[in-house]
Order: structure tokens, then C-alpha cells, then sequence
């Protein structure tokens, strides 16, 4: 087992990207310390080590690795301190499936498209697209849907001990509520609602992105 006494743990990412979040809050709950290297894929030429111009990449010592749930399984397994898996295959399961809804339906719609340009792009006057902030609330629907159930059937996203899921998905859904109608379409779905809340009061979230 890699030693982060003694290997160097870099991150590659930005602190405003939401994919470098996650990475951090599994790092912050694993009380793992580290150089975040300031590498952001938007502004101009990628200079980082992602061969596909993304952030974020996880260099320890003389191993890398890129894939976001990769990276936080592998922060997990390398450093010593609190487990982030769920305990049970039922719960692993809906940890890997939350995951997975987070990457493939949950990041485009609440991210890219509702908070990018319904909170970054407005606040900083850079051209914002209504009809892409509208698109991205109205995917964000079914979505909510079955993180609210999950949320509500308790095998993860409970508010009782942090996992990879949690790391995955708070800061996607927190950028989410960061836009008022979302905000407002979040607060429909009672237990995701109560989820963010005690998430974002977690020291691993406040650690990592700071009050919500
Ligand atoms: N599949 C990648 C996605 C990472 C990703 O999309 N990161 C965003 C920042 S949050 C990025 O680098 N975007 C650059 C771009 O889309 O050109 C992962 O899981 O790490």
C-alpha cells in the first residue's frame, strides 16, 4: 500500500470544477493531504497530464490515474482511515449505480447545462443560453426522481455515513440547487433534500468546496 507519508498526492483540477470536488471530498473524508495543481481545460491549450483534455487527474507518488470514480476508488483502497464503501452488496450496488447516474444523466443536464449557464455564465456576463438552462432543469426532472427514491430507500445517499456515492453526487447537486428554479425543484424531493442538507454540512464537503 502506497504511503501518503511518504508518496507526494498531486491533484490536477480546478477548485470550481465539479468532477476535481469530488475527487477532493473523498480526499478531505479519507483526511488525506494534498498539492491541488491548478489545471482548468477551459482556458485555452490543455496543460495537464489527461490524455483527453479533462480534469481531474490524481498523481501519487509515481502512479497516475484519470476517471473520476476511479480515482475515488482508488483513494479509498490506497489510504488508511474511514472506508468509503457501504457495507452489503445491496448497498455496494447502489453506491456503483449512483455513481453511474451521477456520470451519465445527472452531470450534463444539472451541471453543463443548468448551473454553467444559469449560474456561472449569467453571473459573469459571458453569453448564457436560457433554452439550455431550461433543457437542463426539465432532464434534471427524472433524474431527481430516482435519486429522491434512493435516497428515501436508505442504502446510501442516508445521511449516515459518507461513501463513494455521496462524494460522487453532492457536488453535481449542489451546483444544481446554486440555480434558484433548481433549488426550488429540489426542495419537491423531501429525502434528497434532507441528503443535500446534511451532505453540505459534512467536514469532508465543507473541506473540500466550502459552505453550499
Ligand atoms: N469522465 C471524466 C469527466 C471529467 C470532466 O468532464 N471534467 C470536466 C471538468 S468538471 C472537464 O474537464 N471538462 C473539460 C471539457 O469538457 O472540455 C471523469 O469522470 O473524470
Amino acid at each position: 500500500m502506497r504511503d501518503a507519508a511518504v508518496d507526494q498526492v498531486t491533484l490536477f483540477g480546478f477548485k470550481e470544477s465539479i468532477y476535481t470536488q469530488v475527487v477532493m471530498m473523498a480526499l478531505a473524508a479519507k483526511g488525506v493531504a494534498f498539492d491541488l495543481k491548478r489545471d482548468n481545460p477551459f482556458e485555452g491549450e490543455a496543460s495537464g497530464p489527461h490524455p483527453f483534455a479533462r480534469v481531474p487527474v490524481l498523481q501519487h507518488g509515481d502512479f497516475a490515474i484519470y476517471e473520476t470514480a476511479a480515482i475515488t476508488r482508488y483513494v479509498d483502497r490506497a489510504f488508511e482511515g474511514l472506508s468509503l464503501l457501504p457495507g452489503g452488496a445491496a448497498a455496494l450496488a447502489r453506491m456503483d449505480q449512483v455513481i453511474a447516474i451521477a456520470d451519465n444523466y445527472a452531470y450534463w443536464p444539472m451541471v453543463r447545462q443548468a448551473y454553467a449557464h444559469g449560474v456561472v455564465r449569467k453571473q459573469a456576463g459571458i453569453n448564457w443560453d436560457k433554452d439550455l438552462v431550461n433543457e437542463g432543469l426539465r432532464a434534471a426532472e427524472p433524474v431527481l426522481k430516482v435519486l429522491d427514491e434512493m435516497a428515501h430507500e436508505g442504502e446510501v445517499l442516508n445521511g449516515l455515513r459518507i461513501s463513494l456515492a455521496d462524494c460522487q453526487l453532492a457536488p453535481m447537486v449542489a451546483a444544481f440547487a446554486a440555480l434558484p428554479k433548481g433549488r426550488k425543484m429540489l426542495k419537491r424531493h423531501w429525502a434528497l433534500s434532507c441528503w443535500l442538507d446534511w451532505i453540505s454540512h459534512s467536514r469532508a464537503f465543507r473541506q473540500a468546496i466550502g459552505e453550499a
